[in-house]
């Protein structure tokens, strides 16, 4: 067979229903031989489309996503795709394809060093450059993206390669135990806990995978221990349980930090750094700190772990579990409930009435009227995420999908195309801005032509909004920020997409229903009064003296 037919099998192999990509010229073997197999190739509009697709895949489902792309443009167009897989810890396999051996030595058409460009933004790659290295290229790429802690790889894949005759099959694939946690260690972190007045949980992305948010439930239930989450570790508890503190990370002081300043222990649970800097919760370096993860921490001076114990999440906590589990209800409730309280009075506030002019905070607020435990929101990135991981209540893990590794704009419309592919059922919002809409929007072709349905709403500012809220703050006034937009509902209409404009609260309560229940594909374009922005930090200059 060829190389092209191996390669396509060991994709197979590994379970691989899907692939998004841009073709060229280059993968033309691999294009036929995908289309004699069970995979489906989807053509994009955009290779960071792919690549974001991919990375959203991958996230929701645990499996690596795949996008693949030609050589040169093809392949620097899915670097930011692939650098927010990386950085969001969400399985991806990037595949590009290559100038045949004989040429990729000298300058030639098209021809860049691809195993150089992904180097520094993936966890594993590889240059295939024999057709019997294939199979097993293919299984460490696979093995190294869905490990724990999940990233990106790359394989290139040069058209000779692909085109030679070779022998072989793929390689079987098997799941892999991870070690228990250290006894000594997990002693040690029971007796750290025990001393505390004030302990709290910071759980991270790492929280939300696999199966630790049970045995996290557990934990905090039996023990009445608080949890703030990360942007990306939102749902780890659900927000409805009375230990949720929401999420933390914001640029400025919000209510839930009283809770952290005040706590003395700290177990901090698959927490990603580069999600939010120690610093922000650690200032003074003194707090006690648990680290629970699949790796090492960080060396970081604000966050110097007294405890760690590097192993399987959820093993870890079903053995805090076991051995705390004479000890009743250690902690009571009563030093972080009115925090809680006062969370839930700030996030009502929003709620908007008859007259007032769209607000992020308000319409997220009908959107949670709306949607339910099964239902998925996809946010971009822009002020819109703060809001998003601010205000609206996650119910589980990966019930809320936020980009805070990375933090790319442009993920959240490829994303919700890979969700709504992942789960057919599922009721899926997109929200985003006008500015992080119009960098992947042509993927609403894509979107209409598989015939997946989605919510996508823009948050209409006429600016990139989170920018000149920074600069506002920091500065009194923002510059470079302001922008004109089409007419965004006949920009829908155009790709043959209902597209919505509502202009009062009965409209968008009454439209957004029947769009997000119907699952039909839709794009609402809601033009939002920014004031409450700056109101907030005013806001946040109090709400921790409280
Ligand atoms: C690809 C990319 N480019 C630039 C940025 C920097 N950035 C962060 S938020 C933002 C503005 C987003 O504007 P918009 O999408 O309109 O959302 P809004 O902030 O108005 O809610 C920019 C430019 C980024 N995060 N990602």
């Amino acid at each position: 067979m060829k190389g092209a037919d191996l390669f396509v099998q060991c994709l197979e192999n590994e379970g691989v229903k899907y692939i998004f990509g841009v073709p060229g010229e280059e993968m033309e073997d691999l294009l036929f031989s995908l289309e004699k197999s069970s995979i489906q190739f989807i053509p994009t509009r955009h290779e960071q489309g792919a690549a974001f697709m991919a990375d959203v895949w991958g996230r929701l489902s645990g499996q690596a996503g795949v996008c693949i792309s030609t050589l040169g443009p093809g392949a620097t167009n899915l670097v930011t795709g692939v650098a927010d897989a990386n950085l969001d810890k969400s399985p991806l396999v990037a595949i590009t394809a290559q100038a045949g051996l004989r040429r990729t030595h000298k300058e030639s058409h098209q021809n860049l060093n691809l195993v150089d460009i992904f180097h520094p933004i993936t966890k594993w790659n590889a240059s295939i450059s024999s057709p019997v290295a294939i199979a097993e290229v293919i299984r460490k790429a696979f093995k190294m993206a869905e490990s724990e802690k999940p990233g990106a790889t790359h394989i290139e894949l040069p058209e000779d390669i692909a085109e030679m005759e070779v022998e072989g099959k793929p390689i079987f694939q098997k799941h892999v135990r991870r070690s228990d946690p250290d006894n000594v260690a997990l002693d040690e972190a029971i007796a750290l806990i025990k001393t505390a007045k004030h302990p709290l949980i910071i759980a991270g992305n790492g929280a939300v995978r696999k199966s630790s948010s049970e045995e996290l439930g557990r934990l905090v239930h039996n023990h009445s221990i608080p949890v703030v989450h990360t942007f990306m570790g939102q749902g780890a508890i659900p927000d409805s349980n009375s230990q949720s503190l929401f999420t933390i990370g914001f640029g400025f002081r919000d209510i839930n930090m009283d809770a952290v300043d005040k706590a003395d222990v700290i177990l901090a649970i698959g927490y990603d750094i580069a999600e939010y800097r120690p610093e922000g919760w650690n200032p003074r370096k003194d707090k006690r700190i648990i680290h629970i993860d699949f790796e090492q921490a960080e060396v970081d001076v604000h966050y110097q772990p007294e405890v760690e114990i590097v192993a399987d999440i959820a093993a870890t906590i079903r053995e805090l579990n076991v051995k705390l589990a004479d000890d009743k209800h250690l902690f009571d409730n009563s030093w972080y409930q009115s925090v809680r309280k006062r969370m839930i009075d700030d996030v009502s506030s929003y709620t908007l009435k008859e007259g007032d002019k769209f607000t992020i905070p308000g319409v997220l607020n009908i959107l949670q009227s709306i949607m339910t435990d099964d239902d998925l929101l996809i946010s971009d990135v822009g002020s819109h995420k703060i809001w998003v991981a601010r205000n609206f209540s996650a119910c589980c893990p990966n019930g809320v999908i936020i980009s805070n590794g990375l933090a790319s704009m442009g993920i959240a419309l490829p994303g919700a195309v890979a969700a709504a592919l992942l789960s057919p059922g599922r009721r899926i919002v997109a929200v985003m801005g006008d500015g992080g809409f119009l960098m992947n929007s042509q993927e609403l072709e894509t979107a209409k032509r598989l015939k997946v349905g989605f919510t996508t709403i823009i948050f209409n500012d006429n600016d990139y909004g989170l920018i000149s809220w920074k600069q506002q703050t920091n500065r009194g006034k923002s510059t470079g920020t302001r922008l004109t937009n089409p007419d965004f509902k006949a920009y829908a209409e155009s790709f043959g997409i209902k597209g919505y404009r509502p202009e009062t609260l009965a409209q968008l309560t009454a439209e957004l229903t029947h769009a997000i229940r119907s699952k039909e594909l839709c794009v609402f374009e809601i033009p939002i009064d920014t004031r409450v922005n700056a109101e907030l930090i005013a806001k946040s200059k109090t709400l921790g003296k409280k």
